[in-house]
C-alpha cells in the first residue's frame, strides 16, 4: 500500500467511526454502553445508508441534467437478500466498518447475521431481478425497479418432523433501515366500477380506489459508481378509519377499507408455477402495474412535457408476464388522459415496453377468466379487445388461418374465455425474449410459434447472469483474494478477465490455494450445520448440492433415487472404493404443491435413515437444509464440490444457480438443459459432467408412447430403490407414504426420472471416479471458475441496453 491510501483509509476509518457513533447515539438513541448488537447493527447500515444517500442524489441529478433514458424494470418479485455487506463492499468500506465496530467489541460478520433477509420473491425469477438492478448500477445506467414491498415475503419454512411448515417471514418486524417512504409519489389505483363514453371521451368510474404510496430502497452499484432506486409499492385505504361507522360501535367494519388495502401488500403469491387462480393476484398485478405506469407517465411530462418522446426517455421491462396489464394501463393512460388516438397510443407503447418469459410451463403461463378481467377492469378490457381486434386483423391480413388466429388472439377461446396474458404482452412490447439459447428457440416452435410467425424479428435470446459482486467477492472473500493474487484486479470491473486464470489451471501450487480455500468453506458450511441441525459433516468428503425451488421437473426426486440406490450400494458391497459423499439439499415447496412437499418429506426420511446407518460408515450423508435462502446460498455455494442441475431437458428455461457454482469452483453435473447448455460451451467438455435425453429426445419419447414401468422393471438398482421407497423402508411410520409418488413414476412419469436413471447413476460413478484423481477435479474447478465470467449479469445487462432498451 502507498503512503497517501494509508492515510486515505485511516481517514475513512475515523470518518466511519465517528460517524456510527453519532448515529448511534442520536438516531438510534443508544448510549454506546448501554447498545445491543442489533442497535450497533442498526447504527452501521443508517451510518452507510449516508454515504449512499450522497451517491444517490449526485445519480439522480446527473440523470435530470443529462435528459438520459432511463429503464424501468417491473417485476412482481426481488429477492434480494441482505444488503449491508452488498452495500459495504461496493461502497469500498468494508474495512473501515469492520474497523470501526472492532474498536468496540463487535464483529462485523456477526452483525450481519443480524439483518432480515428480504426475500420479496419465489426462486430464479426474483433473484434474477436483483442481479439486474446490481448489475445496472454497476453498468451506471439509469434505472428504477418497480415491484411490490410485500409485509411478508417468500414464507420462512420450518421442517417439522421432516415436512414443510409455512411461517410467515415477519422481516419488517423491527423497521427496515434501508427504506424510505416518498408519500409524496402516492397514486391512486381503482378497481370495478363502469365506463362511461361522452363527446369528450372515455372516462372510467372506478368502484373502489386504494391509494399506492412509494417507498424506496437505494441500489449500490459496483464501487458506488451509480445508485439507482427499487421503488416497491404499499397501499393505503382512501379512508384508512370510518370515523363515523367507529363512533356508531362498528369497530371493525370501520377498518375494513385498510384491511382491503393492507391485503393487497401482505403477501408474496406463495406459488412457483401453479395455477394463480385468484383474484387478489390479479389485482395485486393491478396495483403495483398501475401505480408504476402512472409514476413513469408522470416523470416524463413533468421533465420532457410531450407524451409522445416516451420511447425516446424510457424503457419499460416487464419481467414476465406478472405485470402484462401495464400494457393495457400504459394505453388508458395514453388516451384517456393524454388524448392521443388509439394507433399513436399503440407506436408509443410497443417502442417503450420489452417482454421476459421465464418459463414454458403451460402451468405458469398467466390467463385470467373473461368475467374476472373485464369485472375488475372494465376499460382495460375494452382496451384489449381493440389489441386484439387490431393483431387479429394484421394476421388475417398476413394469411394467417383459423387454428393461427385462434393461437394468436388474447382471448383464449377454448372453453372458459381467457385473458392471455403472455399473449397481451408479446403483442405490446418490440422485444420479446428468452432467458437462454434453448430456451429461446423453444418458445419459437412451442407457445409463441404463431405470434413469432407473425413477428419474427420481436424473439430475442439474452441468456441470464448472476452479479460476481455477491456471488464471488462477496459470498467467497477466500477465492477472491486467490484469484486476486493470480491475475491481479481486473476481473473486479470485468468477469471475463477471469479466463486469465486458465493459464494457472495447470499450476499445483494455485490449485492447491483455491483447494485451501474450498475446504475452508466446507468447514464453515459444516459447523453451521451442526449448530443448526446437529448434523456433523465430513469436509473431506464430496459435497453434492441441490438447492433451489422443489419441483417435480427440478427432478430432486431423481437424485433421491440416486442417493438411495447408492446406500444399497455401498452397503452391497463395502469393499469398495466409495468416495465419501455429503448429500445437501434445500428449497421450499408451493404450499398447495402435494408432490413438492412429499419429495422434501422424502429427503428428510432418506437423510434419517442414512445418517443413523452405521453400516454406510460415514461414506454417505443426506441433509434437508431448512429454509434455503439468497443468504443460505452466499453459504452452501462457495462450499459446493458438486452443482445438481438436472432438471428434465426442455424445462428449466435457463437456471441461474448453476453460474454461481461454477464461478465458486463447483463441477455441474447436468441434462442439456436451459443455459447449462452455455454452460457446457464455455467450461468445456471435459470439465462439465452431462447426461441424459436432450430437449428433442424427450419429446419423441412422449410422443411415441413412453413406459416407464418397463424401464423400472428391466433395471435391478432402480427397481430396488424405487421398491424400497413405495414399501415404506424409509417410512415405518406410514409405509404407504411415498405409494402414490412412486406410482406415478410407475404410470406416467412425465419427468422421466426413469428414461435418464442409468445416465445419471453414470454419471455418479463417473464424477466418483474424477474425484479421486483430485488433481484433475481441481483443474476442472479452475477451468469452471476462468471461464464462467461470460455469466456475469453485466454482460446480460450489457446485451439488454444494447438490443432492447437502447441506452
Ligand atoms: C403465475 C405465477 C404463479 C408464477 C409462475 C411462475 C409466479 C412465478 C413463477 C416463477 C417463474 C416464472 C420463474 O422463477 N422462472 C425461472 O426464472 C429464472 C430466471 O430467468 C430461470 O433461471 C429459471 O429457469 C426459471 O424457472
Amino acid at each position: 500500500m502507498t503512503n497517501s491510501q494509508t492515510t486515505t483509509t485511516a481517514a475513512a476509518h475515523d470518518d466511519i467511526n465517528t460517524l456510527v457513533l453519532d448515529v448511534l447515539r442520536h438516531r438510534v438513541g443508544k448510549d454506546e454502553r448501554a447498545a445491543k448488537p442489533h442497535d450497533w447493527f442498526q447504527a452501521a447500515v443508517l451510518a452507510l445508508r449516508d454515504k449512499v444517500i450522497d451517491r444517490w442524489f449526485e445519480s439522480t441529478r446527473e440523470t435530470y441534467d443529462k435528459g438520459g433514458k432511463r429503464v424501468y424494470y417491473l417485476s412482481m418479485e426481488f429477492l434480494i437478500g441482505r444488503l449491508l455487506r452488498d452495500a459495504l463492499s461496493n461502497m469500498g468500506l468494508t474495512r473501515e466498518m469492520e474497523a470501526a465496530l472492532r474498536a468496540h467489541g463487535f464483529d462485523l460478520a456477526a452483525l450481519e447475521e443480524l439483518e432480515p433477509d428480504a426475500a420479496l420473491g419465489n426462486g430464479g425469477l426474483g433473484r434474477l431481478a436483483a442481479c439486474f438492478m446490481e448489475s445496472l448500477a454497476s453498468l451506471d445506467i439509469p434505472a428504477y425497479g418497480y415491484g411490490i414491498r410485500y409485509v411478508n415475503g417468500m414464507f420462512r419454512q420450518r421442517i417439522d418432523d421432516g415436512w414443510q411448515v409455512e411461517l410467515p417471514e415477519t422481516w419488517l418486524a423491527h423497521g427496515n433501515p434501508w427504506e424510505f417512504d416518498r408519500r409524496e409519489s402516492a397514486y391512486r389505483v381503482g378497481f370495478g366500477g363502469e365506463v362511461v363514453e361522452s363527446d369528450t371521451g372515455v372516462t372510467w368510474h372506478p368502484a373502489e380506489q386504494v391509494e399506492a404510496s412509494a417507498v424506496d430502497t437505494p441500489v449500490v452499484g459496483w464501487q458506488g459508481k451509480r445508485v439507482n432506486t427499487l421503488r416497491l409499492w404499499t397501499a393505503w385505504a382512501l379512508d384508512p378509519l370510518r370515523l363515523d361507522a367507529f363512533n356508531a360501535g362498528d369497530h371493525f367494519g370501520a377498518l375494513a377499507d385498510q384491511v382491503k388495502a393492507d391485503s393487497l401488500v401482505r403477501v408474496l403469491y406463495p406459488a412457483d408455477s401453479s395455477p394463480a387462480g385468484q383474484e387478489l393476484r390479479l389485482r395485486q398485478e393491478y396495483f403495483f402495474s398501475s401505480a408504476s405506469i402512472q409514476d413513469i407517465v408522470r416523470r416524463h411530462v413533468q421533465y420532457h412535457g410531450d407524451i409522445r418522446t416516451l420511447p425516446d426517455k424510457a424503457a419499460i421491462q416487464l419481467n414476465d408476464t406478472h405485470p402484462s396489464v401495464a400494457v393495457a394501463e400504459l394505453m388508458r393512460l395514453l388516451i384517456d388522459v393524454h388524448g392521443l388516438e388509439f394507433d399513436e397510443a399503440w407506436e408509443v407503447t410497443k417502442k417503450t415496453v420489452g417482454y421476459t418469459n421465464h418459463t414454458l410451463l403451460p402451468e405458469a403461463l398467466e390467463s385470467w377468466p373473461l368475467p374476472l378481467f373485464e369485472r375488475l377492469l372494465p376499460r382495460h378490457m375494452q382496451i384489449v379487445y381493440a389489441i386484439n381486434s387490431r393483431v387479429l386483423r394484421e394476421a388475417r391480413r398476413a394469411g394467417m388461418d383459423g387454428a393461427q388466429i385462434s393461437a394468436i388472439s388474447l382471448i383464449d377461446e377454448g372453453g372458459e374465455r381467457r385473458v392471455r396474458m403472455a399473449n397481451l404482452a408479446f403483442v405490446g412490447a418490440h422485444s420479446v425474449n428468452g432467458v437462454a439459447a434453448l430456451h429461446t428457440d423453444l418458445m419459437k416452435v412451442t407457445v409463441f410459434s404463431d405470434l413469432h410467425k407473425l413477428y419474427p424479428t420481436r424473439i430475442n435470446n439474452k441468456t441470464n447472469g448472476v452479479t460476481p459482486r455477491r456471488w464471488l467477492q462477496q459470498c467467497n472473500p477466500g477465492l477472491t483474494r486467490v484469484v486476486r493474487e493470480a491475475i491481479g484486479d481486473e476481473f473486479l470491473n470485468d468477469a471475463q478477465k477471469l479466463t486469465a486464470l486458465n493459464a494457472f489451471a495447470g499450476d499445483s501450487g494455485f490449485a492447491e490455494r483455491v483447494a485451501e480455500v474450498k475446504r475452508a468453506n466446507k468447514v464453515a458450511l459444516s459447523n453451521h450445520i451442526k449448530q443448526l441441525m446437529g448434523v456433523r459433516l465430513d469436509p473431506d468428503a464430496l459435497f453434492d448440492v441441490q438447492i433451489k425451488r422443489i419441483h417435480e421437473y427440478k427432478r430432486q426426486l431423481l437424485n433421491l433415487i440416486e442417493t438411495v440406490a447408492l446406500y444399497d450400494q455401498i452397503r452391497s458391497h463395502p469393499e469398495r472404493d466409495w468416495v465419501p459423499r455429503v448429500k445437501i439439499f434445500g428449497g421450499k415447496a408451493a404450499p398447495s404443491y402435494h408432490n413438492a412437499k412429499l419429495i422434501i418429506k422424502l429427503a428428510n426420511d432418506i437423510a434419517r435413515r442414512v445418517n443413523s446407518d452405521p453400516s454406510v460408515g460415514g461414506l454417505l450423508k443426506v441433509v434437508f437444509v431448512p429454509n434455503y435462502n439468497v443468504s443460505f446460498a452466499e453459504r452452501i455455494i462457495p462450499a459446493a464440490d458438486l452443482s445438481e442441475q438436472i432438471s428434465t431437458a426442455g424445462m428449466e428455461a435457463s437456471g441461474t444457480g448453476n453460474m454461481k457454482f461454477a464461478l465458486n469452483g463447483a463441477l455441474t453435473i447436468g441434462t442439456l438443459d436451459g443455459a447449462n447448455i452455455e454452460i457446457k460451451d464455455h467450461v468445456g467438455d471435459e470439465n462439465i459432467i452431462i447426461f441424459g435425453l436432450t430437449a428433442d429426445e424427450v419429446n419423441e419419447r412422449r410422443a411415441n408412447g413412453y413406459n416407464p414401468r418397463a424401464i423400472i422393471e428391466g433395471h435391478r438398482e432402480l427397481q430396488q430403490a424405487v421398491n424400497a421407497i413405495a414399501s415404506g423402508v424409509f417410512s415405518h411410520d406410514d409405509p404407504d407414504r411415498y405409494k402414490g409418488l412412486i406410482g406415478g413414476l410407475y404410470d406416467h412419469d412425465w419427468f422421466m426420472c426413469c428414461a435418464d436413471f442409468e445416465a445419471y447413476s453414470q454419471a455418479q460413478r463417473g464424477v466418483d471416479a474424477r474425484w479421486m484423481d483430485q488433481a484433475g477435479w481441481r483443474k476442472s474447478a479452475i477451468h469452471n471458475i476462468a471461464n464462467v465470467g461470460w455469466f456475469s449479469s453485466d454482460r446480460t445487462i450489457g446485451e439488454y441496453a444494447k438490443d432492447i432498451w437502447g441506452v
